[in-house]
């Protein structure tokens, strides 16, 4: 389906079907293009080959810097539509027009991997979205943990060092199980709140179709009365919040490193379209001081409870990239990329953002035009006086390129605010200018407890497991000791059990919060459960009952559920039997739930090898046995919850479970 956006990208994409001239760049027609051209048969290349060389140096610098942090990514595009006007809070005619729809691109990404690194890594989740606006592009910059590592800009690069594999061996790759990187935790206590997000399983998504989004900071929206309001943005995803476990997340780094990738790749192809709800959570400015945390410090989140989610439109991811580079790799986010209507607070990390984005992009994309690369450009009109620079694209006709001018009346010439000008809102400021931390940003350790406290007991293993896994493999016991003096401001119990684990001291005296608050929505527990565009491997042994075969296949269909069918080698059989993949070209942790199907009465070491690291990773199982004799040995109980019988349950009940996703009280 095309938009505005996709539309517009047709005019730049080339394409070689049926161009059967093979040119040099210069249009040249080459009656050769598989010998460079030499001093005889056995002699050396001649420099005057010019084919030769330009093929040679545009290979040559194929390759642009990668991203200094977010470096791999996934992009895709789509739409978003508003419910209703927003004009109460705004004026930004994509957030007030509920028939408009606006072209999307969305670039989800890890942050601290190289480009080539592992989908399914313990990292945050960038989670970017450019709203091709008719008033121009409006970035919302975003990661799927809605709190950040620092309060002030200037320690990112501090932060980023710290994180990044360690600079004398370059390891690891995609982790932060690492002294450096925990060595600026135990430094640095406003780490607190961001590292136990990033202990969770938030920190190891199903899918990026599967989690949350967040703005983290505060921004503000501005109505045409120029009222002002805070606000914070929220992406829901309609499929629900869901997880791996980390010991699958691992295996998966390796089975499949391109695990996420091919996922919402394979989602979209299918017209398994991702969704998810936009979501604003509002206070007015009036209100600014009314909460025991500052709306600037972006090491706090706003408690929905407190502040309910207004939903306010659905987003629609419907189209592919066609061209990885050109539109995944070109993309160039900015927070600063706004329209009338939005604006800025004042916090510190969100005014340092808004000057690395184009700093960084200057390099990386070579001079100061990439925002004419087709996937950058607006859907509507820009001008301006800028001119040439690197890569210039245009051809600006006249004579004029200042402001004001009379030679050409005055074109381009500012719009009035109130014809769409983009004015800032004029907030009062009154202070010194200092190098300094608010009081009020002082508080570390409330909200780090908030969350611990909110999440569900299995939750709350995975987080422990995660502090031993991480500080398991730091090397340097100043280290560890600092970290778990951290923990220790949090929670007395979850600083003690690591520090056991991890044969670290465990400061006498307890300087945890006292707090029993939770908010609900912080856990993952209670999301939405589908069965729809879950994984099912049905792994077939022997020859199974053709007709009840196709009963399942269909009953899967029918409720949106993808399945694979394995074997032991590849069948070239009619469909619904046709095995696609085999053992060894696929993998249980590659799959959300699976069907055994077995006509014999010993089941091959491969398939019970499958069924029991399923089970292990608390999965749904069903069991289409002829003999029941076969899994007598098999680590799986067949009583435990989760375990489909198709002898005495049904289909219909594996779906069930399969909606469920986890059966975390499973018995191993
Ligand atoms: Fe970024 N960040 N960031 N960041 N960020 C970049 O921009 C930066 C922060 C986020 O898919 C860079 O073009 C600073 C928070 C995403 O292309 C760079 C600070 C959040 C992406 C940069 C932050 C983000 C980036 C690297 C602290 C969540 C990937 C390449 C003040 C709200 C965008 C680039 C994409 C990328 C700087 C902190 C999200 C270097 C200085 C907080 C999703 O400019």
């Amino acid at each position: 389906m095309d938009n505005k956006k996709t539309e517009q990208l047709k005019k730049y994409t080339v394409n070689n079907e049926g161009m059967h001239d093979l040119t040099t760049n210069q249009g040249l027609k080459m009656a050769e293009d598989e010998f460079s051209l030499k001093a005889g048969q056995r002699g050396p290349t001649l420099l005057e080959d010019f084919h030769f060389r330009e093929k040679m140096t545009h290979f040559d610098h194929e390759r642009i810097p990668e991203r200094i942090v977010h470096a791999r990514g996934v992009g895709a595009h789509g739409f978003f539509q508003l419910y209703e006007s927003l004009e109460e809070f705004t004026k930004a005619d994509f957030l007030t027009n509920p028939s408009k729809i606006t072209p999307v691109f969305v670039r989800f990404s890890t942050v601290q991997g190289s480009r080539g690194s592992s989908d399914t890594v313990r990292d945050v989740r960038g989670f970017a979205t450019k709203f091709y606006t008719d008033e121009g592009n409006y970035d919302l910059v975003g990661n799927n943990m809605p709190v950040f590592f620092i309060q002030d800009a200037i320690k990112f690069p501090d932060f980023v060092h710290a994180v990044k594999p360690e600079p004398h061996n370059e390891i690891p790759q995609g982790a932060s199980a690492h002294d450096t990187f925990w060595d600026f935790v135990g430094q640095n206590p406003e780490t607190a709140h961001m590292v136990m997000w990033v202990m969770s399983d938030r920190a190891i998504p199903r899918s990026l179709r599967m989690m949350e989004g967040f703005g983290v900071h505060t921004f503000r929206l501005v109505n045409a009365a120029g009222r002002s309001h805070f606000v914070k943005f929220h992406w829901k995803p309609v499929l629900g919040m869901h997880s791996l476990v980390w010991d699958e997340a691992q295996q998966i780094a390796g089975k499949n490193p391109d695990f996420h990738r091919e996922d919402l790749y394979e989602a979209i192809e299918k017209g398994q379209f991702p969704e998810w709800e936009l979501g604003l959570q509002l206070i007015p400015e009036e209100d600014e001081h009314k909460f025991d945390f500052d709306l600037l410090d972006p090491t706090k989140l706003w408690p929905e409870e407190e502040i309910p989610v207004k939903r306010v439109g659905k987003m629609t991811l419907n189209q592919n990239v066609s061209n990885f580079f050109a539109e995944t790799e070109q993309v160039a986010f900015h927070p600063g990329h706004v329209v009338p209507g939005i604006d800025f607070s004042n916090d510190p990390l969100l005014q340092g953002r808004l000057f690395s984005y184009t700093d960084t992009q200057l390099s990386r994309l070579g001079g100061p035009n990439f925002h004419q690369i087709p996937i950058n450009r607006p859907v509507c009109p820009f001008h301006n006086n800028q001119r040439d620079g690197m890569h210039q694209m245009s051809i600006h006709q006249g004579k004029t390129s200042y402001h004001r001018n009379g030679l050409n009346a005055n074109q381009p010439a500012p719009v009035p605010e109130e014809s769409g000008g983009y004015a800032h809102y004029q907030e009062r400021i009154d202070g010194r200018k200092i190098r300094g931390r608010s009081e009020s940003f002082l508080d570390f350790y409330s909200q780090a407890k908030l969350f611990y406290n909110s999440l569900a007991p299995y939750e709350q293993e995975h987080v422990k497991k995660a502090f031993s896994f991480e500080l398991g493999k730091c090397k340097s016991d100043l280290v560890k000791a600092n970290a778990i003096a951290l923990l220790n401001h949090v929670d007395r119990s979850l600083a003690q059990e690591v520090a056991d684990q991890i044969g670290a001291p465990l400061p006498n005296e307890n300087r945890e919060v006292k707090s029993d608050k939770k908010s609900p929505a912080l856990s993952m527990a209670d999301t939405v459960l589908l069965p729809d565009t879950k994984k099912v491997a049905i792994v077939r042994v022997g020859d199974p009952d053709v007709e009840r075969f196709a009963e399942w296949t269909t009953a899967l269909t029918e409720k949106n559920v993808n399945f694979t069918i394995v074997g032991h080698k590849l069948h070239d059989l009619p469909n619904p039997l046709k095995v696609t993949a085999t053992f060894e070209t696929t993998d249980p942790t590659l799959f959300d739930a699976v069907l055994l199907v077995s006509s014999e009465s010993t089941i091959p070491a491969p398939a019970l090898a499958f069924i029991e690291t399923a089970y292990k990773h608390y999965k749904p199982l069903a069991l289409a046995l002829s003999d029941h004799q076969a899994l007598a040995s098999a680590r799986v109980r067949l009583d435990e919850a989760g375990v489909y019988d198709l002898a005495h349950s049904t289909i219909e009940a594996f779906i069930n479970g399969i909606a469920q996703g986890r059966f975390w009280k499973r018995q191993l």
